[in-house]
């Protein structure tokens, strides 16, 4: 017998960041933090096939065979599988990105949501999505916020176990329908520190880290609140804000974490000077120099229009907020 799905799912990108672990087995964060998930302009589709007779699991992503210590988030949901819903077969995981090529962007979030769906889906378990989130959760924190479309919080919780960390929607793709995250793909010839090596470098070394540990509750409040009341200027505000303060943290730590470049730094200088009378859009940068613009539909022109005046950017895409993962059978 075997019991087969397929599910898509898309990335989220963070206005509220999540930077930091109080527990690396259990993908606890330090912080709540808020996203929004995109659209389909990039998304994962996974194809899951459970089968009694399979001896382990396997995955396959964008054509290559995973080994060894990359398969170490999927053994953790298998485990989880086991341990809670008693699931003792194997499957056979088909996975791939459908990224603008040289997108750069990471996938694990769209990844481990996409996964999440596609067991739920196969197996019949009809999960809620706490339980979905805390399934993604386990492969990659940031994928606990992308089983959920629109506006999304991932509660940090306070238990050891877990239970109590999960995503929640805010708003759905539907509330503030004029969102536009314009992303400026930047360059890259260097090698970036993996997240999870730069989250503990950096919560071990920065004491900067810890003042910002202070700051994020309330950060947290006035986030949703201008999201709430689709306070545009506040919005942005706050997400360059926050975004700065993890980039940061991040300079704080030792040896020093950046993930920013030149031309970063020349996005950053370009929306400074398109906000001069009114704000109109706020950048955000992930881990790695690509930007992240957020605006409103209406000044998407003036947003690229800015960007073209820059070398270095080798493509835009220009993704809305999406409605979150599906079946596709
Ligand atoms: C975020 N990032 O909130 C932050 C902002 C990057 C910068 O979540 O170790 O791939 O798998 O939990 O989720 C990227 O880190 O890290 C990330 P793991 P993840 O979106």
């Amino acid at each position: 017998m075997a019991y087969f799905a397929t599910a898509l799912a898309t990335p989220n990108i963070a206005v509220v960041k999540y930077w930091g672990k109080r527990d690396e087995e259990l993908m606890l964060p330090t912080n709540s933090s808020l996203s929004f998930t995109m659209d389909e302009t990039l998304k994962t589709i996974t194809e899951i096939g459970f089968d009694k007779s399979l001896r382990e699991t396997s995955l396959i992503l964008d054509g290559k065979k995973i080994i060894g210590a990359e398969l170490a988030g999927i053994n953790k949901v298998f485990s989880y599988l086991h341990d809670k819903y008693d699931v003792k077969m194997h499957a056979k995981i088909t996975s791939k990105n459908y990224f603008p090529t040289a997108a750069g962007m990471a996938s694990s979030a769209s990844g481990y949501a996409a996964l999440a769906f596609a067991i739920n889906a196969a197996l019949g378990l009809q999960l809620s999505g706490k339980e979905l989130s805390i399934i993604a959760r386990l492969g990659s924190g940031s994928a606990s916020r992308s089983v959920y479309g629109g506006f999304v919080e991932w509660q940090k919780g306070t238990k050891a176990d877990g239970t109590d960390s999960f995503a929640v929607q805010i708003a759905d793709e539907n509330h503030w329908l004029q969102i536009r995250n314009v992303i400026a793909i930047v360059d890259a010839k260097k090698k970036k520190v993996p997240s999870r090596a730069g989250m503990r470098e950096t919560v071990a070394t920065s004491r900067l880290f810890k003042e910002r540990m202070k700051g994020m509750d309330r950060t947290l409040v006035d986030m949703k609140r201008a999201v709430s009341s689709k306070d545009f200027e506040g919005f942005a505000k706050i997400t360059m804000r926050e975004s700065n303060s993890m980039h940061a943290v991040m300079a704080d730590a030792k040896p020093p974490i950046v993930y920013l470049n030149d031309v970063s730094i020349k996005i950053i200088a370009g929306v400074e000077a398109i906000n001069k009378q009114d704000i109109v859009a706020g950048y955000t940068f992930d881990a790695g120099p690509n930007a992240h613009i957020y605006t409103l539909d209406e000044n998407v022109s003036g947003v690229k229009k800015m960007l073209a005046g820059i070398s270095g950017i080798r493509k835009t895409i220009v993704c809305r907020v999406g409605s979150g993962p599906r079946i596709l059978g």
